[in-house]
């Protein structure tokens, strides 16, 4: 996938007026989204198509599928349906589970992204300890595209070193919570950044700073 400015804006604001018009704002910089429950359980699975046709985005549903294979399956299947182009599926549900993520995709012709450990300080209880195996399925299994933590750059340089520099990483955790946006870009090929950009007073202002941060 390709990602303008290695910046994927995380929606996460629960209106669709109050995200188009942060969209708005920062049309020029940006042509990747990414949008998760709390916009689609607001809004419905119609934002994806929105997004796509009204800004012409990339769209990656943040869904974080963790359940069997059959109703990964339901799930997958809906969102792509839906018009998404990639989906985000946890790996610590197991490699039957993750293939029915991937084999949806791959019928619809779209991408899967493998959640290897997560960037917020309860990861480190009970996903750390996996999330190098997770990572290693996910090679494995012939996934090319993951997401890993911004805000433990140690761990993302080793997630890095497990799936190979050929695959796609990107990275939440910038900004808000604590993460850098030029470290993480060390070991990452795209930066998640949602509250950072969506709560600033100036949105476009806040993109052009991260933007100018990383060059
Ligand atoms: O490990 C993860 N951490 C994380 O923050 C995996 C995620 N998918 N996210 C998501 O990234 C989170 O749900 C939110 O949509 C975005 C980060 O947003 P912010 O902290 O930049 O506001």
């Amino acid at each position: 996938m390709k990602v303008k400015n290695n910046i994927i804006l995380a929606m996460d604001l629960m209106d669709l007026a109050s995200a188009e018009s942060v969209c708005e704002s920062i049309n020029q910089y940006i042509d990747t989204i990414k949008i998760g429950y709390p916009l689609t359980l607001a809004e419905g699975l119609k934002t994806i198509g929105l997004f796509k046709e009204n800004f012409g985005y990339k769209v990656i549903c943040d869904y974080k599928v963790a359940d069997i294979p059959a109703t990964n399956e339901k799930i997958a299947n809906l969102t792509f349906d839906a018009g998404a182009d990639a989906i985000i599926c946890h790996g610590f549900v197991g490699p039957d589970s993750v293939e029915a993520c991937k084999a949806s995709a791959e019928d619809h012709g779209k991408e899967v992204f493998l959640l290897t450990e997560m960037s917020h300080p309860g990861a480190i209880r009970f996903l750390q300890k996996d999330a190098d195996d997770i990572a290693r399925m996910g090679v494995e299994m012939g996934i090319s595209n993951y997401v890993a933590p911004s805000t433990r750059p140690d761990r993302l340089s080793e997630i890095r070193d497990i799936v190979g520099k050929d695959s796609f990483i990107i990275s939440p955790g910038v900004g808000t919570q604590g993460g850098d946006p030029k470290e993480t870009l060390k070991y990452s090929n795209a930066l998640i950044i949602g509250r950072s950009i969506y709560n600033a007073e100036d949105p476009e202002t806040a993109t052009k700073d991260i933007i100018d941060s990383i060059q």
